[in-house]
């Protein structure tokens, strides 16, 4: 090590081998390319001390990006879990905002969105947590949430941009309907075409403008539509019919619902249900009975 180094290199050499995190470690490295000796004898010095700090760098930058994504990972599902998916600017921001109760950052430069914003939207009494993501094509796009959500909405404003979307989308298990935004910019003639392009591909699709606030209230009740899962109310015997309704996945049983109110050890007496699923009122059912959207159910317990 060449000895004629300055006051300044040398106490940041000591402050590097003092450091005790790698973050110390970086601004120290830092500070030593800054005071470099700069004579011929020190090349090889120079190229090691560049060397080290780029590779920490780099180990810092995975490091951060892995904490990033199990945090992102963190995100709690709660309700029907609905994420945004689209290319930038086609109002994915636009829509969560008009939906729920969040406030994301919206702009007409692209990539606005950098990490996934949650809202909550409710509707007829199901809870939907719908999450903003940075567009398809993204560093940051979250390829796991889009695959695991219930229900992804499918932004576009061009019908192009439906096949540009999908690819990124071929591992999802979630329903898709697609959201045409932006109708304030279309004629009748070009909503008209562009509606039935998408519905020749056989997917839930709804016209859309965030700006004039149209068919938001039928892109709630084609969520709601595709959500998958049944309300239904309860009512003790002799007393109204509860208000706020269970939340059960479709086609769920009268046992199931039974398994989610009671406690374990509960003997049902007998079953009484009027609604969709029913033939008559108060028909009486067994647990196997195969419950309908805004089914009352009446169970006599001991
Ligand atoms: N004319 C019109 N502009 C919209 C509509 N929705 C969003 N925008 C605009 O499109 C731009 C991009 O919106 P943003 O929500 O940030 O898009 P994101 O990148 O998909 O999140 C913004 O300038 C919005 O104001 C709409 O329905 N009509
Ligand atoms: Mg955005």
């Amino acid at each position: 090590m060449p000895t004629n180094v300055s006051p300044e290199f040398s106490k940041a050499q000591s402050k590097y081998l003092e450091a005790k995190t790698d973050e110390e470690r970086l601004g120290a490295l830092k500070e030593m390319i800054k005071f470099m000796p700069q004579h011929k004898g020190a090349e090889a010095l120079r190229a090691n001390i560049r060397q080290r700090f780029k590779k920490l760098r780099q180990y810092l930058e995975k490091k951060e990006r892995q904490k990033k994504i199990r945090k992102k990972e963190g995100i709690k599902k709660q309700g029907i879990q609905v994420v945004l998916c689209g290319l930038t600017n086609s109002g994915k921001s636009s829509l969560l905002s008009i939906l729920t109760n969040a406030k994301p950052l919206i702009a007409e430069y692209e990539f606005t969105t950098k990490k996934p914003i949650l809202g909550a939207l409710n509707y007829q009494g199901l809870l939907f947590q719908i999450i903003d993501m940075p567009a398809i094509n993204h560093e940051n796009f979250e390829q796991g949430l889009a695959n695991t959500a219930d229900i992804l909405l499918v932004v576009i404003t061009k019908p192009e941009e439906l096949e540009e979307t999908l690819p990124f989308l071929e591992k999802s298990i979630g329903k898709k309907i697609v959201v045409i935004n932006k109708i304030d910019l279309l004629s009748q003639e070009e909503k008209r075409k562009f509606e039935a392009r998408i519905k020749t591909k056989r997917f839930p699709c709804c016209l859309v403008s965030c700006k004039t606030s149209e068919g938001l209230e039928n892109l709630k009740s084609i969520l709601f539509e595709n959500s998958e899962v049944i309300r239904v109310y309860t009512k003790e015997p002799g007393k109204a019919v509860d208000k706020t309704p269970i939340i059960m996945p479709a086609n769920s049983t009268i046992g199931q619902l039974a398994e989610k109110i009671f406690k374990k050890g509960i003997k049902i007496k007998e079953v009484r249900i009027t609604g969709p699923s029913s033939k008559f009122p108060n028909q009486k059912v067994g647990l196997k009975h195969q419950l309908k959207d805004k089914d009352v159910v009446e169970f006599y317990t001991n």
